[in-house]
């Protein structure tokens, strides 16, 4: 079944009125009342969705002291109880996966299309995988406890798959969780909220302050076991010097300036529609977008004609049809950085899909060619659908280049050279790299970055076990005197 239907949409509109237009912390198992301090807008028209309590420190105080009050029975209710909630949670979501889908893209901007078919249906699996590791978890022998009560500050672009990412692990190691979601789309936190209520997640095992960057410093200032961070490298690096010395645990997963790299021999038609994918998924606002195309020499000039001639092809306009590419940025501030970056820039050529872009808040696929590796554009995250390209000659200058970022979070090459390939891909420096395909995602397979995209794993057994720590060791047996 696709598409949307315009019912779709009164249905995640009726789902706001029915919170009065308001929303606001989720705590202890209930939402509390809300005030109207920020607006939530859907960036594709303009319109107000919402109004959103910007939470103070006490709000946030309130919600880690019942996320602490929880944790205990939490942890001792044992991995099958969690498993439980977690299957209930994953089954919840799968019924109302059309509104989520819905409100994501109302929200954030991006297409229906992967809302539908990959936001919400990864979300999803990411707490099936972690109920399934809840279950086989052994109740009192495990060597290994939750960490306590997490802190988790998620960012903008994948609002519901960012929450699952971090909720899912640390529910099922007996953790409890106050998240808060970005400023810009809190909208499918707050449904997940409500399917926390009918799924029976106990009060206090999840708990949601809604606010902007002032919010996520209280919460970072709490008394809480962990801090979970996805984002800017800057707030990262913030949030690293504020947890210094203070035992919290930390894991980070920053920007990224992920290479592209297009051999000589590459299945140029594969390569230039797995572009497509590494660039303008999400209107290329994706931490691991492969933003930096590196393109042998002998190849570039065919590759970029066609790579525009399908550029052309895109389709930008409202998320809410099914047949659109590109949708909304997710901000006009964001809108505005990506302009600004590519105005600044004087080197290279810069070229423009010539397709209808609609008033507002829209940027077309954008590619610039003819680049230096040192120029700032090849440097510097643009987190918005423009692509940048430089050209190599040997192998070995590809690896070179790649490797010259501060980031290191994935990297994708195309050769029909197996050989060549498992050559190169140990000598990138990313924690994934994709071999003639980009953007697979597993949540068996661990996630993260090095260097300044950052540290820990999300997803996978590396994932699990940044939300535990071993067991403190039982005291020594008392002497028996015989
Ligand atoms: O991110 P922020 P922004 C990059 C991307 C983008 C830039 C800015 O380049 O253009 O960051 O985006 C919360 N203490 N990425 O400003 O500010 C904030 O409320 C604690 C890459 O939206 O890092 C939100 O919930 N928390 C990225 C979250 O941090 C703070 C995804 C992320 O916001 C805080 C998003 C503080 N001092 C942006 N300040 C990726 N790696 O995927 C803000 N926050």
């Amino acid at each position: 079944e696709y598409g949307t239907a315009p019912e779709d949409r009164s249905v995640a509109l009726q789902w706001i009125a029915n919170h009065g237009g308001l929303i606001g912390p989720y705590v202890n198992g209930a939402f509390a009342p809300a005030r109207d301090d920020l607006t939530i807008r859907n960036h594709a028209t303009g319109e107000k969705l919402a109004g959103m309590t910007l939470c103070t420190k006490d709000e946030v105080t309130e919600a880690v002291q019942s996320a602490r009050a929880a944790q205990p029975d939490w942890q001792k209710a044992g991995g099958a109880a969690r498993a439980r909630v977690l299957y209930a949670l994953a089954r919840l979501m799968q019924k109302h996966a059309r509104l989520l889908a819905v409100m994501e893209s109302l929200d954030n901007g991006k297409p229906i299309r992967e809302s539908r078919d990959i936001d919400i249906p990864l979300a999803i699996r990411h707490f099936y995988h972690h109920a399934g590791h809840a279950q086989l978890m052994p109740s009192a022998l495990s060597d290994r406890v939750a960490l306590g009560v997490c802190g988790q500050i998620i960012p903008w672009n994948f609002p519901l798959l960012m929450l699952a990412w971090k909720i899912a692990p640390a529910l099922a190691m007996g953790n409890t969780v106050v998240l808060k979601p970005a400023e810009y789309t809190p909208m499918t936190a707050m449904i997940f909220a409500d399917i926390c209520s009918q799924a029976g997640v106990p009060p206090g095992v999840v708990n949601i302050v809604t606010g902007d960057g002032s919010t996520g410093a209280a919460l970072v200032d709490a008394t809480v076991d962990k801090i979970a961070f996805t984002g800017s490298t800057s707030v990262g690096r913030q949030i690293q010097e504020a947890t210094a010395g203070s035992g919290k645990s930390l894991t980070l997963e920053l920007g990224g300036k992920s290479p592209y790299i297009v051999f000589d021999d590459a299945d140029i038609d594969s390569a230039v529609e797995g572009l497509v994918d590494a660039i303008w998924f999400n209107q290329g606002q994706v931490c691991c977008a492969g933003s930096r195309l590196l393109i042998h020499e002998a190849i570039a000039d065919d590759f970029h004609n066609r790579l525009k001639a399908r550029m052309d092809k895109l389709r930008i306009g409202d998320p809410l049809d099914k047949s659109i590419d590109v949708g909304a940025i997710v901000d006009p501030i964001q809108l505005q950085q990506i302009q600004a970056l590519v105005q600044a820039n004087t080197a290279g050529q810069t070229y423009h899909a010539q397709t209808p872009v609609p008033e507002g808040c829209f940027y077309p696929p954008t590619l610039i060619t003819g680049l230096h590796p040192a120029d700032t554009l090849m440097q510097e995250e643009i987190f918005g659908p423009v692509l940048v390209s430089t050209t190599f000659r040997t192998p070995a200058e590809a690896v070179e280049i790649a490797n010259n970022s501060k980031y290191g979070l994935a990297a994708t090459l195309w050769t029909e050279n197996i050989n060549l390939a498992l050559e190169i891909a140990p000598k990138l420096v990313a924690g994934v790299v994709w071999v003639n395909a980009t953007n697979l995602f597993d949540a068996a397979a661990g996630f993260g970055g090095t260097r300044e995209s950052g540290f820990g794993r999300e997803g996978g057994w590396e994932g699990l076990q940044a939300y535990s720590k071993p067991r403190q060791p039982l005291p020594e047996p008392a002497q028996v005197t015989p």
